[in-house]
């Protein structure tokens, strides 16, 4: 018996084959955890902050089995003994501790980081509960509480408190920290803080709960908003409790490694995810003057240590604070703030560039453009945006701060974890090596012989057939593995335009209807959570809903189309649906959608996106070339000037084309009505004749035209495991061990820890 299986027994108390899978869990979580704690980074002098108000980290068991070199033997151990790793991974509760793609990056990052040897720390909250738990029920979204943390968990706990002041409140901290397994390498720590008074049972029906105390509910949830929803009180006192604790880290950690503050920015860089973090600035500037440094001279050391990441263009995203707000939850940041502000007002004479405008509100953003020392986007086109439109001003006073860093995603997790057979497939062809050096994956290229293509399209099969089991035993919908799995997963919101898929939707279902069946039958998935109170996302939800109703209970439309929504998506959904996928659908207005990091993933595995030129696709486009995507719409220029000349009507576009009518009146014809609710049905209507902001209507003629492309060049699946080929190989750009190494040589600047446990 291996030294691990061994190891398991012990902990376990008896023979695997005797213990429950809740018992194997629990057994190789300590066992994990004791040696990722052995493997702890040595410390250099600089290391990396992360700070963020998200950490999407999804399920850890076999991610870190996988970065430490034990998952082979673990699940042949296993295996011996009737026991199926897979199934162990069910007793894993996932931390949802993120929304979408800002809080699944922060991860990725730290994955890399450790990785790479970079020594680094995330710092961030933990929250008793993760993104709500979403369910259906009449076709509508309904969002139920959901708790993680079990007495067994990923949560170690630190002897370390901090004290933050609210105004007169004093709250008292408690760390947490999660091991961050390097792949082959050293150990990172995410620092999560708590307050041990929350109290989880003030949550009330669904997600609702008392907001009175706020020693009780501090970090008792994840603001479930994604980019749009206005932030209250609550979540000021989330994002300060978080940067204070971050702050009282950081420099405790520097002291110790003999640094005089004066000299900072020798010794920590903090990395600014989203505006979530901002109140970094002053609050750190607070401290060091508490410690004794000039006001003068904090700022510049403040300046010298701070750089921001944007991840958005919306406006309504961008985080703005009535001063009002901060003066009632955090005092002793405003008069800082209002010093900073006084600053710029006196250097520029632009009203634009204050960081407190006219009304008394706060931009969080442009504090962390004047006073950080760098400011980056997420994709190349991300961040042409900001420097030629969005931050125009700021870009001209300070060139030098802004540089692009294309996203990225960690290809242990969406490869070696999430698809087993194809990552042996590259590994057979290949080698290891591109594990370890991603650009080796373009060696990939060459196998493109009819066996080994054929090898290709039967891993892709194998996993649809999968997830039909999935969806079977977990919806109980039944998938023909034979269709294309077509497939959108993400954030609902307007701009990514789910509402355009249900069109098309439509337009299939009546066409079938017509007597016009598709050479090869189509499945049609989507996974989505609306923000609670966004109401129009929840309407798409509730039409996605009543036309998987009417198309698979109609005989004589559902052996050519099928509509899954699968429920409460989420990276655990994500790990077995993305496998499966033929087509991936990246269909957000073009200019809208800052990079996008599942069309990465899809790509990793082996799908062909159909997209707008938006965020990374331009990148992908690029990449794989234009045989290799399907790529429709209008350009970001033409809808940046739309928007500048206000002249969009989508009723032109809805009277000119009979498809757009059809499809679009069939939201309230009476099929929809009579499975639907009305309200929702009506609304939804109504927005996409009389506003339609994110100009579905202007892209769905041409949308539609690649979609049927795409299936059509579907049915020579040599052709089709070819251009699969060449997604797959020229993925290499998008692991996030480039992105974090760009980070480093351009931001960062530390020096590498080079170790490779594999070497030792
Ligand atoms: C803001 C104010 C008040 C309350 C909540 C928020 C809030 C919460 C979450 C604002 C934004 C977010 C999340 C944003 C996000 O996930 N952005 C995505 O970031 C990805 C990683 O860079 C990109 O790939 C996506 O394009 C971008 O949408």
């Amino acid at each position: 018996m291996g030294k691990i299986a061994e190891e398991l027994r012990k902990r376990c108390g008896k023979e695997i084959g005797l213990c429950s899978n809740r018992e194997l869990y629990d057994g190789l979580l300590a066992l994990v955890q004791e040696e990722a704690g052995k493997r702890e980074s040595r410390e250099g002098k600089k290391k990396i902050y992360y700070i963020s108000a998200e950490f999407l980290i999804g399920k850890l068991l076999s991610n870190n089995l996988i970065n430490l070199g034990w998952y082979d033997e673990v699940r042949e151990t296993l295996a011996a003994s009737g026991k199926d790793i897979c199934e162990i991974e069910e007793a894993e509760p996932e931390p949802s501790l993120g929304n979408g793609g800002l809080g699944r990056l922060a991860a990725c990052f730290l994955d890399s980081m450790a990785g790479l040897g970079i020594n680094g720390a995330g710092i961030g909250l933990n929250y008793h509960m993760g993104l709500f738990k979403q369910e259906f029920e009449n076709q509508l979204q309904k969002e139920m509480p959901n708790p993680w943390i079990e007495d067994k968990s990923w949560l170690i706990r630190r002897e370390v408190s901090y004290p933050v002041k609210f105004g007169k409140l004093t709250v008292h901290s408690r760390l947490y920290d999660i091991a961050v397994t390097g792949y082959r390498n050293r150990t990172d720590w995410l620092h999560l803080f708590d307050v041990e008074s929350v109290d989880e049972s003030i949550v009330k029906e669904g997600i609702s709960f008392d907001k009175e105390e706020i020693g009780k509910n501090l970090t008792l949830f994840l603001y479930p908003d994604d980019s749009d929803e206005a932030g209250r009180k609550l979540r000021i006192y989330q994002q300060y409790f978080m940067v204070s604790n971050g702050a009282q880290l950081i420099l405790d950690e520097c002291v110790k490694k003999g640094c005089t503050l004066h000299d900072l920015p020798d010794y920590a860089v903090i990395q600014i995810n989203d505006t979530h973090p901002s109140m970094v600035i002053p609050e750190l500037i607070r401290l060091l003057v508490e410690r004794g440094i000039d006001f003068d001279e904090a700022v510049e050391i403040v300046k010298k240590t701070c750089a921001y990441t944007n991840h958005t263009i919306l406006a309504e995203a961008l985080e703005k604070w009535p001063i009002a707000y901060l003066k009632e939850v955090v005092p002793q940041l405003v008069p800082i703030i209002e010093i900073l502000d006084d600053r710029i007002r006196r250097q520029y004479e632009q009203p634009s560039v204050a960081i407190i405008d006219r009304q008394d509100v706060v931009h969080m953003a442009h504090m962390d453009i004047h006073y950080g020392f760098s400011v980056n986007g997420v994709a190349y086109l991300h961040t042409e945006i900001l420097k030629n439109t969005e931050l125009k001003e700021f870009y001209e006073l300070y060139p030098e701060k802004f540089n692009n860093k294309t996203n990225g995603i960690t290809f242990r997790r969406w490869l070696l974890h999430c698809n087993h057979p194809l990552a042996d497939f590259i590994t057979k062809k290949i080698g290891a090596g591109y594990k370890k050096d991603v650009a080796e994956l373009e060696k990939l290229g060459a196998f493109d012989d009819e066996a080994s293509l054929k090898e290709l399209l039967k891993i892709k099969h194998q996993n649809k057939l999968a997830l039909k089991h999935y969806l079977m035993e977990t919806q109980g919908i039944e998938v023909d593995e034979n269709s294309i799995f077509d497939i959108q997963i993400k954030r609902l919101h307007e701009y990514k335009r789910q509402q355009m898929n249900a069109l098309y939707v439509i337009h299939k279902y009546l066409e079938i209807k017509k007597g016009k069946v598709p050479s090869t039958p189509i499945t049609v998935i989507f996974g989505a959570k609306a923000a609670p109170a966004y109401v129009i996302a929840k309407d798409i939800i509730h039409l996605i809903l009543c036309l998987e109703k009417l198309v698979n209970s109609d005989p004589q439309v559902s052996p050519y189309l099928k509509v899954v929504m699968v429920e409460n998506y989420n990276v655990t959904k994500a790990e077995k649906l993305i496998p499966a996928c033929d087509i991936s659908e990246q269909i957000s207005l073009a200019s809208k959608e800052a990079s996008g990091t599942g069309n990465m993933k899809f790509m990793l595995n082996g799908a062909v996106t159909l997209g707008t030129m938006d965020g990374a696709n331009v990148e992908i486009a690029e990449l794989v070339g234009k045989e290799n995507i399907y790529i429709f719409g209008e350009s970001s220029e033409t809808v940046i000037e739309h928007y500048a000349a206000a002249d969009y009507v989508s009723k032109d576009y809805y009277e000119k084309n009979e498809d757009i009518k059809e499809a679009v009146d069939f939201i309230v014809g009476e099929e929809l009505m009579e499975l639907g609710t009305e309200e929702n049905l009506k609304r939804l209507h109504d927005e996409l004749l009389n506003k339609d902001w994110f100009m579905t209507l202007l892209d769905y003629e041409s949308y539609a035209k690649a979609r049927e492309q795409a299936y059509e060049d579907y049915e020579n699946r040599m052709e089709w495991a070819k251009k699969m080929l060449v997604n797959i190989s020229k993925a290499g750009f998008f692991s996030s061990d480039r992105t974090i190494e760009e980070y480093n040589r351009d931001i960062w600047k530390l020096n590498r820890d080079e170790k490779d446990l594999d070497a030792e």
